[in-house]
């Protein structure tokens, strides 16, 4: 499981069919791939003449295209919108690395571990989010 099940999973909640192209790491890094992401990373994504990477981005695209993943409402949608970036700038790196950059133990910051925590105890937080903070 890596980072194009977040892409996977917005594909499936608005119901658009995909097609997945798997990358080994070697190709990740050759000329054809690093032409769709500048780092030789996964995942990407292509519609068409459009090429994308980075998961928020391409998530955030998705959701702008197909109803269901962001709430019409504007300050719910700007609140859904600040969770996903929460997810991935405040949530994500602790999960993935520790202090030394390395992948270790879960540390969040006492901020990040305490809204955490308010938001499994109550859910004030992603009560209008949608499923798009989720990912
Ligand atoms: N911030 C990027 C992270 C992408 C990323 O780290 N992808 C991993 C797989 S989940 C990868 O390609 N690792 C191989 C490498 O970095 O060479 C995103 O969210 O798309």
């Amino acid at each position: 499981m890596a980072r194009d099940a977040r892409v996977r999973w917005a594909l499936e909640e608005v119901g658009q069919p995909y097609q997945v192209r798997l990358a080994s790491f070697r190709a990740m890094k050759e000329p054809a791939h690093l032409a769709l992401h500048p780092f030789g990373q996964i995942p990407t994504y292509e519609e068409g003449d459009l090429a994308l990477f980075e998961t928020g981005a391409i998530v955030f695209h998705i959701a702008e295209r197909h109803a269901g993943l962001l709430p019409d409402d504007a300050n719910a949608r700007a609140r859904a919108i600040t969770w996903m970036f929460a997810a991935l700038n405040s949530v994500e790196p602790p999960i993935f690395f520790d202090e030394q950059n390395k992948p270790g133990r879960v540390r969040f910051s006492r901020n990040v571990n305490t809204a955490l925590m308010n938001t499994r105890l109550n859910g004030c937080y992603v009560k209008d989010a949608s499923a798009l903070a989720t990912m």
